[in-house]
């Protein structure tokens, strides 16, 4: 069992999304414009729809915080939604024609009812503002201790960049990725990415994509593979399986694994005392085909997670499918919908895989105040750095 954990609730159209997290440590200071910034970001990029002219996403504390800083508590915030009509039977009324992709079918048959409703209202994707809320709150701990995540669109339908992420271009790529409409790394990639979603609006079609996220300044020993469970690899999948239309989630190489020799995959590990006080602890190797992850730990190197969100399943063209109360062959119900949502789904997997590395992080070196926690993680760092101990 983990210290630190989170649970949301909260539907699509109900009055608010509500967190609780807990297992936080005392005297973490919470930076507002960080959390408020990664909510402002999930809610943008080329392709949303109307809701997000209606809503402004930004946090406010419930429990568990006292003048801007956790105080050990189970923490609660909520953000409020502005469309809030889930009894207004006129404004949101009743789904029996189920769209292929979606939770409407399998979700109204598991719950026994015939109105989809019921199930997409929490199936919706305006769950993942309250996992960016506390993912954003999950990377104000790892900045405490220089762990920072970027994360980008690497390619939507197939408009996609070729920039390679490292740790020498990361923070100035920071403004190049918020410049661009659709969050990517190149000019040339933002424009295919918007003439794919434009072309998809005119089609009444829906278009996904390839996300990718690197966190860096990562310690050795993050995870543990005495326990699957405790595997930070596994706990990253989890959490990026668990956004709302990710396909797959690959580390590192991912399949690119399964078509390489052992000898090229494998990254070679060589030690530099020059770098003894960087993260790595001066253990450095020539490529991180491993995305900083081996044996569910990670390794000193950059964690590189690479995720797939399929096109959007509320097509304005409907999909072939049928209504539940007659059986009668129907085009799939259309709602109000994003044509593409890659790039906000590029700042929730950011936000999921921060929170499951603060996770294994609190693990290790949680105690009950932040002081505790930081006099841990140094001890720990004095030992590493020691090899062999005596
Ligand atoms: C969604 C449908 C749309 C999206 C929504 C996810 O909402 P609505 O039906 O109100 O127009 O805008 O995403 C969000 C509300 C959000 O905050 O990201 C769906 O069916 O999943």
């Amino acid at each position: 069992m983990f210290r630190l954990n989170y649970q949301t609730a909260g539907e699509s159209h109900g009055p608010a999304l509500i967190t609780t997290i807990t297992g936080l440590p005392a005297g973490l200071a919470l930076d507002m414009d960080l959390i408020n910034g990664e909510l402002a970001r999930r809610q943008g990029g080329y392709g949303r729809g109307g809701r997000m002219k209606i809503e402004t996403d930004a946090i406010s504390f419930l429990c568990g915080v006292r003048l801007g800083k956790t105080i050990g508590a189970p923490l609660v915030f909520q953000i409020p939604n502005r469309d809030s009509r889930l009894d207004d039977l006129e404004r949101t009324p009743p789904v029996h024609r189920p769209r292929p992709g979606h939770a409407d079918l399998a979700g109204s048959i598991k719950w026994l009812t015939t109105d989809c409703r019921e199930t997409l209202e929490r199936a919706s994707a305006r769950e993942t503002a309250s996992r960016v809320g506390a993912g954003a709150i999950a990377r104000c701990l790892l900045r405490e201790f220089g762990i920072e995540v970027f994360g980008f669109v690497r390619q939507i339908e197939s408009a996609r960049t070729d920039v390679e992420v490292t740790e020498a271009n990361w923070r100035s790529l920071i403004d190049v990725r918020d410049a661009s409409d659709t969050y990517t790394l190149d000019d040339n990639a933002t424009e295919g990415q918007r003439k794919a979603i434009r072309k998809a609006k005119e089609d009444k079609d829906t278009v996904g994509g390839h996300v990718e996220c690197h966190v860096f300044g990562l310690p050795p020993g993050i995870g543990s593979s005495m326990d699957w469970t405790t595997k930070l690899d596994a706990r990253i999948a989890y959490a990026v399986m668990g956004i709302q239309a990710f396909k797959a989630v690959q580390i590192g190489a991912g399949t690119r694994a399964g078509e390489t020799r052992g000898s090229a995959l494998h990254d070679p590990i060589h030690y530099d005392a020059a770098k003894k006080n960087e993260p790595s602890i001066g253990f450095v190797r020539t490529s991180n085909n491993a995305g900083g992850l081996e044996g569910g730990m990670t390794n000193g190197q950059p964690v590189v997670v690479t995720g797939t969100m399929k096109p959007i399943s509320t097509l304005l063209q409907g999909l072939p499918s049928v209504d539940l109360n007659t059986k009668q062959a129907e085009r799939s119900q259309y709602e109000r919908s994003d044509v593409c949502a890659v790039s906000a789904a590029g700042v929730v997997m950011e936000n999921v895989v921060a929170f499951e590395i603060a996770r294994c992080f609190i693990d290790k070196f949680g105690g009950d105040s932040m002081i505790e926690t930081q006099s841990n993680f140094d001890g720990y760092m004095n030992l590493a750095r020691q090899l062999p101990l005596a």
